[in-house]
């Protein structure tokens, strides 16, 4: 199995911490040159995305959709193996998981035009958005945030885009955000974050 990404990626962070907890081991190759139109730096992938998946022939993008395949394909009797908490809220489970997103993608907008050489971004209204975005996201999900004993896929989603968002300076801290700063308390020393944090 190949998972193709970076490092610092949230997306890619999701699939790494879910194979890490289902134990599997895969080849992870890191993707370079970023900058470059070129759909070789990405694994030949059309919308030059990343993570990828490589398994069985097959190559998927789509973290979540890459998730839903390890979960079909590898997660029987594991602890995490739907993309919600459960059968009855999946709706809201599925809107969390899409405000989670939501704000990590903003954030990539923000970081590819960053990496881009753009440096005045307050200047413009799409960039005010996308960091309002952030800001009014993580207002929303400080909301509804569980703190659970169960460790599930949206929160192992919401690991990744505080961790990053904190990584990439996009916010100071989660002084504003109480619950989140509890929420991550709860998870940053479990292992598969432990092992995948942005900074290593
Ligand atoms: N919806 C996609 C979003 C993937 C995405 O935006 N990935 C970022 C990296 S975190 C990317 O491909 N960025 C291109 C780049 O940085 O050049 C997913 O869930 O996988």
């Amino acid at each position: 199995m190949i998972l193709y990404g970076t490092n610092p990626s949230h997306f890619t962070r999701k699939v790494r911490i879910l194979l890490q907890e289902y134990g599997i081991s895969y080849t992870f190759v890191e993707l370079n040159n970023l900058l470059e139109a070129n759909l070789e730096n990405f694994a030949q992938i059309p919308l030059l995305q990343f993570p990828i998946l490589e398994d069985n022939g097959k190559k998927l993008i789509e973290s979540d959709l890459i998730a839903l395949y390890l979960m079909e394909t590898y997660g029987k009797n594991k602890e995490i193996n739907t993309l919600y908490r459960q059968i009855e809220t999946k709706v809201d489970d599925l809107q969390f998981l899409a405000y989670t997103n939501g704000a990590m993608a903003a954030g990539v907008k923000i970081i590819r035009a960053t990496r881009s050489g753009i440096t005045d971004l307050e200047k413009y209204p799409f960039f005010q958005q996308e960091l309002l975005a952030i800001q009014a996201t993580l207002d929303w999900l400080e909301e509804r945030t569980q703190l659970t004993s169960a460790f599930t896929y949206l929160d192992l989603s919401l690991v990744c885009l505080l961790q990053w968002a904190l990584f990439r300076k996009l916010i100071p801290n989660l002084e504003k955000h109480p619950r989140l700063m509890a929420f991550l308390k709860t998870w940053e020393n479990r292992p598969s974050v432990l092992s995948t944090h942005p900074e290593l």
